[in-house]
């Protein structure tokens, strides 16, 4: 197995720190978009989307989409647990995944991908785009604070991959599109201090 992986984009960080929580340790394919590799030719054969991460298995089968690939991960090391123990804990995190992936997520995705000069080579931008998922994206924000004033975690009481693709997303996107976890979000300030200070959070 390998992962095609980029250091810096906030997606195939999701992954490993998956692996991290997982304490696997895959070997990994540096693909660097800041340098175009994921557009290579020889990447788009294996990988027709063009993006990152993506998982290669010994017979050459390519799993995309992080999540996928998580799962991928949980069904073959179940422990520890990160995406539900029974039908109704599984349904619960995944409801909340999604919500941290579609609310979260990609609001401050496309304000970014929408507004910064970096971007302009990958993306058609849009500014008003940006500036209208840029508010969506403190919308989103307000809500989370809410649910973390009243649980530990994204998903409740346990440390789940809803936090870790919330937790990506906030450890990247914020600054780059103008936004600040400052004294209006007290309990993701105390949630993301907590996350950070897992080992994963290195990955
Ligand atoms: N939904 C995909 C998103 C993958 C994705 O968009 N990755 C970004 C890096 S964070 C990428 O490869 N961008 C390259 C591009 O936009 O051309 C997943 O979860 O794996």
């Amino acid at each position: 197995m390998k992962l095609y992986d980029d250091a810096i984009a906030p997606t195939p960080r999701r992954v490993r720190m998956f692996l991290a929580e997982k304490g696997l340790d895959i070997p990994r394919v540096p693909v660097v978009i800041g340098k175009g590799e994921h557009l290579a030719p020889d990447y788009a054969a294996r990988v027709p989307s063009c993006r990152v991460p993506a998982l290669e298995l010994d017979d050459g089968t390519i799993i995309c989409e992080s999540v996928a690939i998580c799962r991928y991960i949980e069904a073959l090391h179940p422990e520890p647990n990160l995406m539900g123990r029974d039908p109704l804990e599984q349904a619960r995190i995944e409801m909340v995944q999604r919500r941290m992936e579609f609310e979260l997520l990609l609001p401050f995705a496309h304000a970014f991908r929408h507004s910064h000069p970096k971007m302009a080579a990958l993306e058609v931008q849009v500014p008003a785009f940006a500036d209208v998922q840029r508010v969506q994206a403190e919308k989103r924000l307000t809500v989370l604070e809410a649910d973390l004033a009243r649980q530990g975690f994204v998903a409740g009481d346990r440390f789940t991959i809803a936090d870790i693709t919330a937790f990506t997303t906030l450890a990247f996107f914020p600054r780059l599109v103008g936004i600040t976890i400052d004294e209006r979000y007290p309990s993701v300030q105390r949630w993301m201090g907590e996350v950070a200070s897992r080992p994963s959070a290195a990955a």
